[in-house]
């Protein structure tokens, strides 16, 4: 039986990627921060008794932070495959918190190579590194392929610029099975709260039930290029399949914006919406809508508004990817549309925001 282990693993990719090896017949460890209030919601449907006899899914306490533990822990598990997928990775906080952000994302990946190192693993383990678009940032080339020059714009993406190059000296100099996926923008109902698709998905939802008033975002006019979650973590493991070591761009080859983003949102939730002003004070003013799902809006309601807030000091305007590569070398396609991934998204939200009104309406 296969081992891997998955840093990140009570993340959005870690949860999908830990069901998706489960499946494989892998057995699955992870790595879990120590928390004041539960942090495992993502995994906790495929969690099992440590009693159990056979138990496939194994979590560890640790941190990206601290050698020590990574190296007890690999010692322990003595993967076949580690998934690096644990980082500070909201691009607004690393404006925040650069120095954490170093650590975690470009440190945290020397830690855990040099404990494959270290522990004489070099032939036996494969390792993922969890590279992202961000590393084109001001692209220098449309559409962004593997040999496009990298421009990182935030203090993340100068930390996964680090890891990206260390991975790729590590493969080099000490022959590790290692190699980068740059991954684009992928989301789903586990993405996490304060990215923007979610925001918006959670925060139209939250409006169409009356739980809230507005959504307050920031550039409108950012284009991305978004796929599913779930069709990129099965490139993850598929990149550690191959022969040889190699990087790839995992994308869908389509851009929206921010503001096309929003409009697909309200449109499933019976809302359609105009836009009027411009940079900060451009706002979306209801021109229609169903009450049957939105009961607590009404037309004439302005329920998407910019602040400036959510800007960042420096941006990432427009990504979009060419993942041919992935599709000639490794046969992967995308199988969820952006349209089946909204809606999957604003379901999921509008029945937790359904839950939360009707508790309030009738559970004062
Ligand atoms: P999430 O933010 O959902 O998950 C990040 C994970 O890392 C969580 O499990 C988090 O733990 C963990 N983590 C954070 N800090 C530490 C630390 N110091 N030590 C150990 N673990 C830590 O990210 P995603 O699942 O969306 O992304 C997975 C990876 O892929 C990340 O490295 C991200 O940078 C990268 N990426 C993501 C893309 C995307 O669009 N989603 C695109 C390209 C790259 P906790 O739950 O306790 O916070
Ligand atoms: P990104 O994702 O920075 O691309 O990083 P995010 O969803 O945070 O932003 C996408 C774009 O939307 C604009 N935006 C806003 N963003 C947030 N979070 N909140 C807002 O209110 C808002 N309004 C507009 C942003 O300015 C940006 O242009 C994600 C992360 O998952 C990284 O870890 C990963 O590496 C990259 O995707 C690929």
């Amino acid at each position: 039986m296969k081992k891997a282990l998955i840093t990140g693993i009570t993340g959005q990719d870690g949860s999908y990627l830990a069901e998706f090896l489960l499946e494989k017949g892998y057995e699955v460890h992870g790595i879990k921060r120590r928390s004041s209030l539960f942090n495992t919601e993502r995994v906790d449907h495929i969690y099992q008794d440590p009693h159990v006899d056979d138990q496939r899914f194994i979590m560890h306490y640790g941190d990206l932070t601290d050698t020590s533990n990574l190296v007890r822990i690999v010692q322990q598990v003595q993967p076949d495959e580690i998934y690096n997928l644990g980082a500070q990775s909201h691009v607004a906080v690393s404006f925040e918190v650069p120095e954490y952000t170093a650590d975690v994302d470009a440190i945290g990946t020397l830690r855990l190579l040099e404990a494959i190192r270290i522990l004489g693993l070099e032939k036996k383990t494969r390792f993922y590194q969890a590279s992202t678009s961000e590393l084109y940032g001001q692209v220098q080339e449309v559409p962004q392929r593997e040999t496009t020059p990298f421009y990182p714009r935030s203090p993340y993406a100068v930390a996964k610029l680090y890891a990206y190059w260390i991975c790729v000296n590590y493969r080099e100099a000490y022959g590790i099975y290692a190699c980068n996926g740059i991954l684009f923008n992928h989301e789903s109902e586990r993405r996490g709260e304060t990215f923007v698709t979610r925001k918006i998905t959670r925060g139209l939802a939250n409006i169409s039930q009356g739980l809230e008033d507005c959504l307050y975002l920031g550039n409108m006019d950012a284009l991305r290029d978004w796929g599913h979650a779930r069709d990129y973590v099965r490139m993850q493991w598929l990149m550690l399949q191959q022969e040889v070591p190699e990087d790839f761009v995992i994308a869908t080859g389509q851009q929206r914006s921010v503001r096309e983003f929003v409009e697909m949102s309200a449109a499933r939730l019976g809302i359609t919406l105009t836009w009027s002003g411009e940079g900060v004070d451009e706002i979306g003013t209801v021109t229609a809508v169903d009450a049957a799902i939105s009961p607590s809006v009404k037309v004439g309601d302005v329920i998407v508004r910019v602040d400036p807030r959510y800007f960042r000091p420096t941006e990432v305007e427009t990504l979009l990817g060419d993942p041919t590569n992935a599709k000639q070398k490794l046969g992967w396609e995308p199988e969820t549309t952006l349209e089946q991934m909204v809606d999957e998204m604003v379901a999921g939200d509008l029945k937790t925001a359904r839950k939360e009104a009707y508790l309030a309406t009738n559970f004062k």
